[in-house]
């Protein structure tokens, strides 16, 4: 059972303990930084740049960490200050579409965990299937549906760890509810509540984009926004009790009927990523954010 294989605790612990042993600050903030929110050349602004005092660890220098292949994306582990709050922040993560297994993809949340993380913020590019999210707009997410749960594909398959958490963990409460409130109010407080939404987001293996056939289905069970990723790292946080906030950054409304000729694609998808840097800037900023608490 190969594809049920997991990282033992000790092992994650080792990856855990690499960073520890290398980084003062010990950050209570975990943030995912998915396309659009990840490029660092030609784009001073994203995320992991804007930190200060930074620190980076690529991942092939972390011990047991899987290496990052996909074109456009970094590969490191970025620990710094975001208006002197301590973070640490993955730039660039493991997709399913790379050929890792679930359990590899949401590997990094856990090392999170260990390091003393209690706050995981996850971002993505996603599609925007809901026909009034508009290409640029921020979905936060409210709720996700496990497509590939359905299919029988899960990063908690395999023994349970309960140092972790339970073996049957709930998923009704997944996306903080407080969080969610904060951000709504970060939107109102930038007069962008127009351009920020609160939607259902779910995850496909990828890579290719989907059909019409298949956009239509997922919009008919209440998918607001469709993407590769996310969701698996948000099951493995919240195995571990890891409080979680997650937005995607639309780059692309869905094709649902065969009369548009337009196709979806990655260039397209990290174009609108880069141009949206400075609304995404604007927003991390917002000024209640700084009463979270943590
Ligand atoms: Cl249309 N689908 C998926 N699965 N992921 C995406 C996307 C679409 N647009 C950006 N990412």
């Amino acid at each position: 059972h190969d594809q049920h294989n997991t990282y033992t605790f000790e092992a994650l612990q080792e990856s855990a303990q690499y960073l520890l042993d290398r980084v003062k600050m010990r950050p209570k903030i975990g943030i995912i930084c998915g396309s659009g929110m990840e490029q660092n050349e030609l784009c001073p602004g994203s995320l992991a740049d804007s930190l200060e005092n930074k620190q980076c660890f690529p991942y092939e220098e972390i011990p047991h960490f899987p290496l990052s292949t996909v074109k456009g994306h970094q590969g490191q582990m970025v620990f710094g200050y975001l208006q002197g709050v301590p973070i640490m922040c993955m730039q660039g993560r493991f997709h399913y579409y790379e050929g890792y297994p679930l359990w590899k993809c949401a590997m990094p949340v856990r090392v999170m965990k260990l390091v003393g993380v209690t706050h995981l913020i996850a971002t993505n590019a996603a599609g925007g299937l809901n026909p009034t999210y508009k290409v640029g707009d921020i979905m936060m997410v409210k709720d996700h549906v496990n497509m590939m749960g359905f299919a029988g594909n899960n990063p908690l398959q395999g023994p349970n760890d309960d140092r972790f958490g339970p073996r049957f963990p709930p998923m009704n409460k997944a996306y903080n509810a407080y969080l969610l409130e904060i951000g709504q109010q970060v939107a109102d407080e930038m007069s962008i509540s127009d351009i920020v939404h609160k939607g259902v987001y779910t995850c496909l293996g990828g890579p290719n984009f989907e059909t019409v056939a298949e956009l239509k289905m997922l919009r008919m069970i209440g998918v607001d926004a469709v993407g590769m990723s996310t969701v698996h790292e948000v099951i493995t946080a919240r195995h571990c009790d890891l409080t979680v906030f997650a937005f995607s950054l639309i780059t692309n409304q869905c094709i649902t009927d065969y009369e548009n000729h337009e196709e979806a694609n990655h260039e397209e998808v990290m174009d609108v990523g880069k141009s949206r840097q400075p609304l995404l800037q604007k927003y991390r900023k917002g000024k209640e954010w700084l009463f979270i608490r943590v």
